[in-house]
């Protein structure tokens, strides 16, 4: 996966100030919001189809796209939930299609099989731009641009916490997966078996709890019902990860202590969960996607080029840095 740094600079705020000025010039009643093509000033209609609701993560990155695909920031946005389905996802796509929407954007569920309504969108005219997870096609040309984190790198940098504090101590770990086929499960769980790949730390289980809370529960009930001496949990989130607590406790064992936990995300119960020594570490994963959303949303309308792949920065936190960051944590 290429890496490339998006800065969000002085001058691209500018510019979307001057276009969101322009587009209170047309007055907001203009007759175009139903989906003209047009640029300029013109309100941009969006569809976009969310993977679900299914994490704290994506309750913050729903609310952050709601927030700013707004009519006062230019927008007439259409907004469908999947509901962890991509046949859903596909018909919403179809449907943005038919209505004629400026701009398509979505968060793919799964990444393969997407080949064929991008190229009906592509034929439609209608740009498409990514969100959050990637799709796995040999045709780039089928989007924009990519706005989301690099999961190998953030599966990378829980298994590097995993193995600079526990090689040597022949630690027994279970692994909770995203969803199956997701881009996050898919690279999260290589970036962290590259991590931990020479070390004494053995990956006894690894299961999907497909990013839930009450996933992570199950699957964690399970795991300490086959295996008597779990050290370690790598959660794919923090969600699961919070599952996972409740079925240590339910089975009389210490999470933070007795069983050591990492997780992915940083949203604020995992946060807090952190702060109260439950979790012991969390590699960021940034859902405030949509501002660079709406950036690009506006550039593509406009003919402008823009970026195929826009990495969103990421931080780590342990216990204490949890607990400092909380009080003025967004989401
Ligand atoms: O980590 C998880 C959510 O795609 C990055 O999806 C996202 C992941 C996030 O359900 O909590």
């Amino acid at each position: 996966m290429k890496r490339k740094t998006f800065l969000r600079s002085a001058a691209a705020v500018a510019s979307v100030a001057a276009v969101v000025a322009l587009s209170a010039c047309g007055g907001a009643d203009s007759p175009d919001a139903g989906g003209d093509g047009g640029g300029g000033g013109d309100t941009i209609s969006i569809g976009f189809s969310q993977v679900g609701a299914e994490s704290g993560w994506r309750a913050a990155n729903t609310k952050s796209i709601q927030d700013t695909l707004t009519e006062e920031n230019g927008f007439k946005l259409s907004f469908s939930d999947a509901q962890q389905k991509q046949e859903n996802q596909i018909q919403a796509i179809r449907s943005y299609i038919a209505q004629g929407q400026d701009v398509i954007a979505f968060s793919p569920v799964v990444e393969t099989g997407w080949d064929a309504v991008l190229q009906e969108a592509q034929a439609a005219g209608i740009p498409v731009i990514l969100t959050d997870r990637a799709v796995d096609t040999e045709d780039d040309s089928l989007y924009e641009s990519f706005i989301g984190s690099d999961f190998v790198l953030e599966g990378e940098r829980a298994g590097n916490w995993v193995a600079e504090n526990f090689d040597g101590e022949s630690m027994k770990l279970v692994e909770l997966q995203g969803t199956t086929g997701s881009a996050p499960a898919i690279d999260r769980k290589e970036g962290f078996a590259a991590a931990i790949d020479g070390t004494d730390i053995e990956l006894v289980d690894s299961q999907t709890g497909d990013f839930t809370r009450a996933g992570g529960k199950q699957v964690m009930e399970g795991f300490l019902n086959s295996h008597n001496d779990i050290d370690i949990v790598f959660a794919h989130n923090d969600d699961m990860g919070l599952g996972a607590i409740e079925a240590i406790e339910a089975a009389g064992l210490t999470p933070g202590e007795d069983v050591k936990i990492v997780t992915i995300d940083a949203v604020k119960d995992g946060m807090q969960a952190l702060a109260d020594g439950k979790i012991n570490y969390i590699v960021e994963c940034n859902p405030m996607l949509g501002e660079d959303l709406a950036e690009i949303a506006k550039k593509v309308v406009a003919g402008e080029e823009v970026e195929k792949r826009i990495v969103v920065e990421d931080a780590e936190f342990d216990q204490q840095q949890a607990a400092e960051a909380l009080p003025d944590r967004l989401y």
